[in-house]
């Protein structure tokens, strides 16, 4: 965690003034309509009201349990953020959380909010006896007139409490400019805990180039969801997107371009560095991904000994998949695949490393397994965990862990390896898969799985999803992947992230019994204007009420 930058605020895309004309009306008609009496700081002046606190069930996603009750807490002027003392690393990390929080209310309190480990009235306290209660992931929170205290096991759960307390604070809290208090907490008490453990959104800057900047922008919009896992689609046909020291065209040339044509572009070993320290800044482990035998266009192109006829084809810029398979009889294959996943293991400090294996449409079936085996003897040498697309569970290795993608729950294959120990990450296409249209009028993404609105996505259950009695204990957790052939933009990015990415969020994170439709969307309607003040270009779905 040391080294980190402190939270900057998200990069938001300059306001137009037309915009900036409606939010300041809004605010003035929110301000004189919302209780009769002018709220604090509007044109029409007036006493200071204090509004109402968000309700502490009012967090997305909903906390495991709730107990209201007691004064709000106000943060002023005077409130300072405390934090553990000593050298440890927890302690450094848990000093880390306190400058995020810090870095979140400073800009839109106005007020100094130091951090010390002396005193302060907002505390984040580590506490070993709550690992048994919550975990290494879980939190306290318990607000009251004097103050707030974030207790947890490990600075993870501080973490994950700072997101539950940014939510609790008005919108505008996420402002990168000094915006009217008052800054209520509402009084009671959090305990809170994950339900999975894998809690997973993934980037595909493989069809479209993502910048190290664009991808540290979603990254901080996930921390907010409390997500614990950042899988990056890095090779596909267009483009191989990480410096290989061993294979060099890979990313010179591999990187070279992208769907359409355009320049693409890759990370260098220390970009990437820097990604996965950024992101385990935010509590998030990288998972990367290096797609095979399919999806492999760029590679076969870099080099033409990895093609069976020796000849390197050209580079891909369309949106077709399954025309393109690494040699399986070949031994360079297998030379390159060591050089790979042996330089991306020593790039990856998390357990898990993915090798794809999806839409190997040009392997044939027994190749397809046997490479498999081989590359996943490669990935257990090297000290990582398999992951791979569902098509794994023809030949999974021990451990391995495979992500379902498909959209009924019901592959044989994959039900009868789940029920004899082989893992889910759940991504059912038409729930989860990000690049959906939400509709046939929506202008980005695909629509291969069907059209996916808000409650589409949102309303299942991983836990019962997968059919032929599959446990849920066979549910390592949910994946929200968003695939980039049609998105390039941070904005784009956004507009078919939220609100769907909360929904997946929540369904890896609450329990069961507070999942729901009825009550998810109206939590829901709480977020668009935080997302507003985030500069996030939501979806404004007709099936949310939105203010
Ligand atoms: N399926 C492909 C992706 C991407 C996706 C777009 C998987 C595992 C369709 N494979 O999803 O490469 O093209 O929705």
């Amino acid at each position: 965690m040391r080294g980190h930058r402190l939270r900057t605020p998200p990069h938001r895309p300059p306001r137009s003034l037309a915009r900036l004309g409606v939010a300041l009306l809004l605010t003035v008609a929110a301000g004189v309509g919302a209780g009769g009496a002018a709220a604090p700081g509007t044109a029409a002046g007036g006493a200071r009201q204090a509004a109402a606190p968000a309700a502490l069930d009012s967090v997305i996603p909903a906390p495991a349990a709730v107990a209201p009750g007691g004064s709000p807490y106000e943060i002023t002027a005077d409130t300072a953020i405390r934090v553990p003392p000593g050298s440890s690393a927890a302690a450094a990390s848990a000093r880390d959380a306190g400058e995020y929080l810090a870095g979140v209310l400073r800009p839109s309190t106005g007020f100094d909010l130091p951090v010390g480990s002396e005193s302060g009235e907002v505390e984040l306290r580590l506490s070993a006896r709550l690992k048994k209660a919550v975990g290494t992931e879980g939190y306290e929170l318990t607000s009251g007139a004097d103050g707030v205290l974030i207790s947890a096991a490990a600075p993870a759960g501080l973490f994950h409490g700072v997101q539950t307390l940014r939510q609790l604070l008005p919108p505008t809290v996420e402002a990168d400019t000094a915006q009217d208090g008052p800054w209520l907490v509402a009084g009671g008490r959090i305990t809170d805990e994950p339900r999975f453990a894998y809690r997973s959104a993934m980037l595909d800057v493989a069809r479209h180039f993502f910048t190290v900047e664009q991808v540290k922008r979603y990254i901080d919009q996930l921390a907010l969801y409390k997500y614990n896992t950042l899988h990056l689609h890095l090779t596909d046909d267009q483009g191989w997107r990480l410096a290989i020291d061993s294979w060099p065209n890979l990313a010179e040339y591999g990187g070279s371009t992208q769907v359409g044509g355009g320049p693409g572009g890759y990370y260098t070993k220390d970009q990437y560095r820097e990604l996965v320290a950024y992101a385990a800044s935010r509590h998030m482990t990288v998972v990367p991904e290096v797609d095979m035998p399919g999806h492999t266009n760029s590679a076969l192109a870099s080099y033409a000994e990895l093609n069976c006829d020796g000849v390197a084809p050209p580079l891909y810029t369309g949106t077709s998949v399954g025309f393109s398979s690494l040699c399986v009889p070949k031994e360079v294959t297998y030379d390159f695949v060591d050089d790979v996943v042996r330089e991306l293991a020593e790039l990856t400090p998390g357990r898990y490393l993915h090798i794809g294996g999806d839409e190997a449409h040009s392997t044939p079936h027994d190749e397809y397994v046997a490479f498999m085996e081989r590359a996943q003897k490669i990935v257990a040498k090297y000290g990582k965990t398999v992951v791979g697309w569902h098509q794994i569970t023809a030949n999974p290795a021990e451990g391995a862990v495979a992500q379902y993608w498909g959209t009924t729950g019901g592959e044989q294959e994959v039900i009868d390896a789940a029920k004899a120990g082989t893992p889910l990450v759940l991504s059912p296409a038409n729930r989860t898969y990000l690049d959906m249209k939400y509709h046939a009028q929506t202008p980005l993404g695909l629509s291969w799985a069907g059209y996916v609105e808000v409650r589409q996505s949102y309303d299942w259950d991983p836990g019962t999803y997968m059919r032929g009695g599959v446990p849920e204990s066979a549910v390592l957790g949910v994946e929200a992947p968003m695939w980039s052939e049609t998105l390039s933009t941070n904005d784009q990015i956004e507009f078919m992230a939220f609100p769907r990415a909360a929904g997946a969020a929540e369904l890896g994170w609450s329990p069961a019994a507070k999942l729901g439709w009825d009550g998810y969307r109206d939590r829901l309607v709480a977020q668009g204007p935080r997302w507003e003040a985030m500069g996030i270009d939501f979806y404004r779905s007709a099936q949310v009420p939105w203010e």
